[in-house]
């Protein structure tokens, strides 16, 4: 790719050493040990402006959202024109704009996630009729104001269970100054778990963790995330993974199991990854991430990914695949029982990757801040 990172050339060299050594080891190896490399290509598909989420949509399309406010969907016939412009109802300041969008699991319904212009975080649904959006159905779902401009989080999701998930930030600055992470009274720094079909505007399902406890938003799933960017369930297993950015020094992905009952905590502002921040205490009840990193050369920022569940590439399956912002490299990590196994990359950079995009098929997208659009194809 041609946004290949001095840095990403020298860990893309690194990684290359490490997978000969592993394609080397013996058939006696213990098992869990790091599985070997798959290699893929990335084949552009399209070209978007800043395109920022997408998700799989009827009749094999990919709806894909563009962080200005345009929704485009992708076919067999390339990148079609906007179905839905919002781009004078938000704005691109800092980590602003349209952030996510999600598909209900009959495709009977379409939901938006962006920050208004006054940058409050907006849920917005559509109804669908024949693969279309009906936009005079427009309503909004929930509303959340942010005091600073940056960690929206944004990503919204349909779980296996059929409700609704939003992560949002834990507002922003840096450090997360006003405690939102571990402040259950807030919706800042959750993950959130909506029925946007039970009630006006929505219903809280009544096994949320924290339905019953007064001083708790019972919307929360789980809590102690900082910026969950991106998040996804393996459409194989129901597991849930986060991508959730660090403050300066860790990039971390969680995890909870697909019987979870929520009201997982994943540290934040007490730890970052698994060290305490800032003279921070370990809670008790902190649920480490399963994979973290350092900065000190493979990135800046997680962009979390997908389980892989697709065709294209066998070996891959069951592979969860994310990147990072600053380092594009296409990185995996083989997962057994909730335990990291391996980790290894694809061999390919997919530039300043933004978000990761798992189609119908459940083969996978990848955007890049470059406007590239393009898809995970074997090597
Ligand atoms: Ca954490």
């Amino acid at each position: 790719m041609k946004f290949r990172t001095r840095s990403s050339a020298i860990i893309g060299t690194l990684c290359l050493v490490t997978s000969l050594a592993l394609a080397t080891a013996s058939a006696d190896e213990p098992a869990g040990a790091p599985a070997q490399q798959v290699s893929a290509s990335l084949t552009e598909v399209a070209r978007a402006q800043s395109p920022s989420a997408g998700a799989a949509g009827p009749d094999g399309t990919v709806w894909i959202a563009e962080r200005a406010g345009s929704v485009r969907v992708l076919d067999d016939s390339g990148l079609g024109e906007p179905v839905l412009d919002i781009s004078d109802e938000t704005t691109t300041d800092g980590e602003r704009g349209l952030l996510g969008v999600a598909f209900d699991k009959t495709f009977t319904h379409f939901y938006i996630s962006y920050t208004d212009l006054e940058g409050t975080s907006t849920i917005d649904e559509f109804a669908v009729e024949g693969g279309q959006l009906r936009t005079d159905t427009r309503r909004t779902v929930l509303t959340q104001t942010q005091p600073y401009a940056n960690h929206n989080g944004g990503d919204i999701k349909f779980g296996p269970d059929g409700y609704l998930y939003i992560a949002l930030g834990d507002g922003g600055s840096g450090g997360d100054p006003h405690g939102n992470g571990q402040e259950l009274g807030t919706l800042l720094g959750k993950l959130l778990r909506i029925d946007p079909s039970g009630g006006d505007p929505y219903a809280i399902p009544a096994d949320n963790p924290f339905v019953d406890d007064a001083n708790a938003k019972g919307e929360i799933w789980a809590y102690g995330l900082r910026n969950p960017w991106r998040f996804s369930f393996d459409a194989g297993t129901g597991d849930l993974l986060i991508g959730d950015v660090g403050q300066s020094d860790w990039e971390e992905i969680d995890r909870a199991p697909a019987d979870s009952e929520g009201g997982e905590n994943y540290g934040w502002a007490s730890m970052e990854g698994t060290h305490p921040f800032r003279g921070g205490t370990e809670p008790a009840n902190h649920v480490p991430p399963v994979y973290e990193y350092d900065r000190t050369g493979l990135g800046c920022s997680v962009t979390g990914g997908f389980v892989y569940r697709g065709d294209a590439l066998p070996d891959l399956r069951g592979s969860y695949v994310f990147s990072d912002y600053c380092d594009g490299t296409l990185r995996t990590l083989q997962l057994e029982n909730g335990e990291v196994t391996g980790v290894g990359d694809l061999g390919v950079s997919g530039g300043e990757v933004i978000s990761f995009v798992e189609g119908g098929d459940g083969e996978l997208y990848v955007l890049g801040s470059s406007g590239v659009v393009s898809r995970v194809d074997p090597a």
